[in-house]
């Protein structure tokens, strides 16, 4: 059995005419639950999370962005290496769409695999507020599993009445430290839902970091989860030894699971990453005999991705990016509108972040690079806080970690930092275009973490 079954396709023909709608306004979501008042947000159609978008690999998608918001915006397309032009970057790429206008967003995805997209203007506002959703792009030839489920987790700050937190947006106490962190835990925008299945299902889940700044540590319960996919980007499968998937914010992970406990069992998705295990969300297993009375072989690798065959190393282009600033770090100044500042003039311009002593954007990219060459970026996380890196419009593979070589690691579009730690990502600059290469922990982004990558241009 497979997913077709239970994920409407259009024709070809169909897909190609038809222009999706996705409006950004302001609704509200159930997100304390049927009982509780419904919480004011912003959000795609009117639903947090927006609609989950489906696409197939190789063919072109149009959609329709429709601000209905009071403040600009756009849409960026997380992790899609598609024309520079559909990025979707406020300022870099494109102008940010005004209240009451429309921008049409048309690009092919080259691969297949669990994508997102988000707002990129005022980015920690607008994603906080609940605007983010899902972009799955499938497989010419899926694999066969019974169900396939998308889960976005996100992490709300909330007040006492269940709304959104609007006093701390912007805190600068937060945007020095580990970024904007929630106290209301949701996933798909409803908190610990219950999915229902039965014994002997293959599921393939598609976990997504939708938070501005928590890292999650993710452990099903109960069931030895296959490892498919990271970032949207297809791995040898194999089952993690303690079970844990980590993901940065933005980042994603594919995984195959059997459902192998007994009819009547309920077993969670627990977040292991702080004191105690928070369950996120459960898998209540239907009183129905088994689909299936034997076990099924292990998953297949996903089909491969265009992605290069190999990196040159030798003939890279090389870079440095040293990571600066925040609470307890060891930066007294950096360059901010042109000019050097100290810390406490930059807290008060908003920046507590700097790379290579520049907070903040500049007119020079950090690198330029010909199309067609390999670049590599020593990334130096010089502070007390994790970072997760991400460079638009790219696949990168950590090439190095703390001083050790790396080989064949997976693709990712988003690569976690722990305080102090020093990574190298390479990548073949193959897509031309000015690309920016920030961290995802958005209030840090917004304080200063963000620079461009050149390609080509
Ligand atoms: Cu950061």
């Amino acid at each position: 059995m497979g997913v077709s079954a239970l994920a409407p396709r259009l024709s070809t023909a169909e897909a190609s005419a038809a222009v999706k709608v996705l409006e950004a306004r302001a609704a509200t979501a159930p997100l304390m639950g049927d009982e509780a008042p419904p919480t004011a947000v912003w959000a795609y159609d009117g639903r947090v999370p927006g609609p989950v978008i489906r696409a197939r690999q190789g063919e072109k998608l149009r959609l329709r962005f429709e601000n209905g918001l009071d403040q600009p915006s756009t849409i960026h397309w997380h992790g899609l290496r598609i024309d520079n032009a559909m990025d979707g970057v406020a300022g870099l790429t494109q102008a940010a769409v005004r209240p009451g206008e429309s921008f049409d967003y048309v690009f092919t995805p080259p691969d297949a695999g669990t994508f997102w997209y988000h707002p990129h203007n005022r980015t920690w506002e607008q994603m906080a507020r609940g605007l983010y959703g899902l972009l799955i792009v499938e497989e010419p030839e899926a694999p066969a599993v019974d169900r396939d489920l998308a889960l976005a987790f996100d992490d709300w700050r909330l007040d006492r009445d269940g709304q959104i937190d609007e006093a701390s947006l912007g805190r600068m106490r937060d945007w020095a430290h580990a970024g904007r962190l929630g106290n209301w835990l949701t996933v798909n925008g409803v908190s610990q839902p219950e999915i229902a299945l039965r014994k002997g299902e293959r599921l393939r889940l598609r976990l997504a970091n939708c938070c501005n700044a928590r890292v999650l540590s993710l452990r099903l319960d109960g069931h030895a989860a296959w490892l498919v996919a990271l970032d949207g980007q297809p791995i040898a499968p194999y089952q993690p030894a303690d079970g844990v998937v980590t993901l940065a914010p933005a980042q994603r992970a594919d995984l195959i699971v059997d459902a192998v406990l007994g009819p009547g069992a309920r077993t969670a998705i627990l977040e292991v990453g702080g004191a105690h295990a928070v369950e996120t969300a459960f898998l209540a297993y239907r009183p129905e005999a088994p689909t299936r009375d034997r076990p099924l072989p292990p998953p297949a690798a996903l089909p491969d991705n265009p992605l290069p065959r190999s990196l040159d190393l030798g003939g890279a282009l090389r870079r440095e990016l040293l990571m600066e600033g925040g609470a307890m770090g060891r930066m007294a100044s950096a360059r901010f509108k042109g000019r050097r500042m100290g810390l406490r003039e930059l807290v008060d311009q908003g920046k507590a972040w700097a790379f290579n002593g520049t907070a903040g954007m500049t007119d020079e990219p950090l690198l330029r690079v010909e199309r067609g060459r390999t670049a590599v970026i020593e990334m130096i996380n010089d502070t007390a806080w994790p970072h997760a890196l991400h460079l638009h419009g790219h696949h990168v593979r950590v090439v190095e970690r703390d001083g050790s070589a790396q080989t064949e690691t997976p693709w990712r579009d988003t690569v976690l930092l722990q305080r102090n730690e020093k990574a190298s990502i390479a990548f073949l600059a193959d897509n031309p275009g000015k690309w920016m290469l920030h961290c995802h922990m958005l209030e840090h982004q917004a304080a200063g973490m963000a620079t461009w990558v050149a390609v080509g241009v």
